[in-house]
Parts: structure tokens; C-alpha cells; sequence
């Protein structure tokens, strides 16, 4: 991929990872070069002064096509999501916008020989047959959650486009996200967000999964730089292409809880599990993720300690 000449657009850029990305990607490229686009208007002021933004639902193709065309886009990080708890109130959404959406993105690329599509997927692949420790890259994939169901069918899509059509998608198992910068919005794993909003604003928090809950997680800036290091890897290399595995860290509520403390010792959590506990039952706690380090050279940077400790400088920061 010749770094300079891409231009890119981003669904989805309004949430928790499109967010960052977008600001990455901008860096990286060239600010007019990455087109943000989202259902919601922009509330970053950073995000919407940076670059161009087109207000887009990934389920209205023409006015996707029509973007596509008006910006000569040939990459596209289709980051437009409904994620895991809110899929389970709304699953007839979720199945629509995360396969109808994913359809219409592959078919315009397809159509118009774009250079390549980023496609995300999620642990919540997995499901209660799965190896609870250590996660296979390649084992049984039967979600309890539409969410889930949409990842495994938009992973297989994705890989059909790449066989059947020769285009170049590619996609990454995302863990829990843990970022300071856009709360993320309806998953499973936003606990481990709010908890440090609740750290610093009252000192407490409630976690509505029990304290012995372990799943993969990731700090964002791991998250950034794995989607590009893929983005950007030889595709010689590649034998994976939308479904790879992804570890940084894995950790349970109460660890987490308890990182925090050593931080600031005032605080304390308690425990409420609700109705998202069964969902973080039924995947894994760690992952295996071979494939990605040999395939393209993954490595994480942050672990829980250090992960804590930029998180709570950062939303400190923010509250000056
Ligand atoms: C969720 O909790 O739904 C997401 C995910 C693991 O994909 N954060």
C-alpha cells in the first residue's frame, strides 16, 4: 500500500475506537486524506476541526457510494457497530447494521476495486464451547449473542470476498477496549471504562459483573496500532485474513478494582452482576494469538499496571 496516495474513509467514527482511530490514521496519512464518517454528529472538537466528516448510516449504500465517489476513496475502516449488550436489546438493529452494513461496504468495494477493507470482529465469537484459557485461533465458534452471531457471519463474509473475489479485507478478534478519550457505547466489557470514571469522580463504583470475571482486554493505544500494523502488513504474509486472534492483557474486575486502589486508596467497588454477566461467562479469559505475532509481528505495549496508570493520568488530566 503506498502510504501517501490512500484516501480513506472511516464508519463509525463518532465511537469508541472509530474515534482514536480516525486521529491516528490522520497522523499518519495526512489530515484530508481520512474522511470520518458516522450516524451522529462529531462531539470531539479535536476530531471534527482535524479533517473532513460526512454524516453517513452504513445501511443507506447510495449514500455511502456517493461519499466513496466524491472522495476517491480506496480504504476503507468500516468501524460502524452494534455491540454485544445492546445487540441483546435490539438484535433485529444489530443483525442489520452489522451484516447489512459490512454487505454494502464490501460490495461498493468490491464493485469499485477498492485497495482494501478493514472489517473488526470480537472475542464475542467465542461461546461457552470454547477453551476458556487460551482461546484457539481456530476452534469452535458458537456465540450465545446476535453480536457474537453477526462477528462469525461477518468474518466469513469478509474471508469469502477475499477468496471469491480477490479483495483485500482484513479484520482483527478485538478484546475488551480500554480508553480514556470516547466512552464506549453498549458492549459487555464497558465496565471496565466506567470504572475508572467512577475512580475519580466519587471514588466508587459498581460493577454489574462479579468481581471474579476475567476477560481479554486492551489499552487503546495497543488497539490503534494493532488495527494498522495489520492494515499495513504484506499480504504475502498473510494466511488469516478477517479473524485474527488478538491478546494484550487479561484481567478480572476485582484486579482491576484493585490496580485502581493502589492508586487511589479511597476507592471501592462492589459488585451487582446483571443480565451481561452470562454474556462475559460464555467467552473467554485468555486468548491465544499466535497466528497474528508470526503472521504480521504483533506485540502489545501495555500490561494492567501501566495500562491503570495512563488511564488515570489522562482522565485527570481531562478533569483539570
Ligand atoms: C463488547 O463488549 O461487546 C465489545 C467486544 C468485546 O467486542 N467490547
Amino acid at each position: 500500500m503506498t502510504k501517501t496516495m490512500s484516501r480513506i474513509l472511516v464508519t463509525g467514527a463518532a465511537g469508541q475506537i472509530g474515534s482514536e482511530l480516525t486521529l491516528a490514521l490522520r497522523e499518519r496519512y495526512g489530515s484530508q486524506a481520512v474522511v470520518a464518517s458516522d450516524m451522529r454528529a462529531l462531539t470531539s472538537g479535536r476530531l471534527q476541526e482535524s479533517g473532513p466528516f460526512e454524516m453517513l448510516d452504513v445501511l443507506d449504500r447510495e449514500g455511502i457510494e456517493k461519499v466513496v465517489d466524491r472522495h476517491k476513496i480506496d480504504i476503507i475502516y468500516h468501524m460502524a457497530a452494534i455491540l454485544s449488550a445492546v445487540g441483546e436489546e435490539k438484535p433485529q438493529s444489530a443483525w442489520s447494521v452489522n451484516i447489512d452494513g459490512l454487505r454494502n461496504i464490501l460490495e461498493i468495494a468490491r464493485l469499485r476495486q477498492l485497495k482494501q477493507v478493514f472489517s473488526p470482529s470480537s472475542i464475542a465469537v467465542f461461546g461457552p464451547e470454547t477453551p476458556r484459557a487460551c482461546a484457539p485461533q481456530e476452534t469452535v465458534l458458537r456465540p450465545t449473542t446476535i453480536y457474537g452471531v453477526s462477528k462469525v457471519a461477518g468474518e466469513l463474509l469478509g474471508n469469502y470476498y477475499v477468496q471469491r473475489f480477490g479483495l483485500d479485507v482484513r479484520g482483527l478478534r478485538y478484546p475488551g477496549i480500554v480508553s480514556s478519550e470516547t466512552a464506549p457505547g453498549g458492549g459487555t466489557t464497558d465496565y471496565a471504562v466506567a470504572i475508572f470514571y467512577g475512580a475519580i469522580e466519587e471514588k466508587r463504583y459498581t460493577c454489574f459483573v462479579r468481581e471474579d470475571t476475567t476477560l481479554p482486554m486492551m489499552y487503546m493505544p495497543d488497539c490503534i496500532k494493532a488495527t494498522i500494523d495489520l492494515m499495513e502488513a504484506d499480504p504475502a504474509r498473510l494466511i488469516h485474513h478477517c479473524d485474527f486472534n488478538l491478546a494484550g492483557m487479561s484481567f478480572s474486575a476485582g484486579e482491576l478494582a484493585g490496580q485502581i486502589k493502589e492508586q487511589i486508596p479511597e476507592f471501592s467497588c462492589t459488585y451487582a452482576p446483571d443480565w451481561r454477566q452470562e454474556i462475559a461467562d460464555s467467552w473467554p479469559q485468555t486468548i491465544d494469538d499466535r497466528a497474528a505475532r508470526e503472521e504480521w509481528g504483533w506485540k502489545p505495549s501495555y500490561d494492567l499496571q501501566s495500562m491503570v496508570s495512563d488511564m488515570l493520568t489522562r482522565l485527570r488530566e481531562r478533569r483539570r
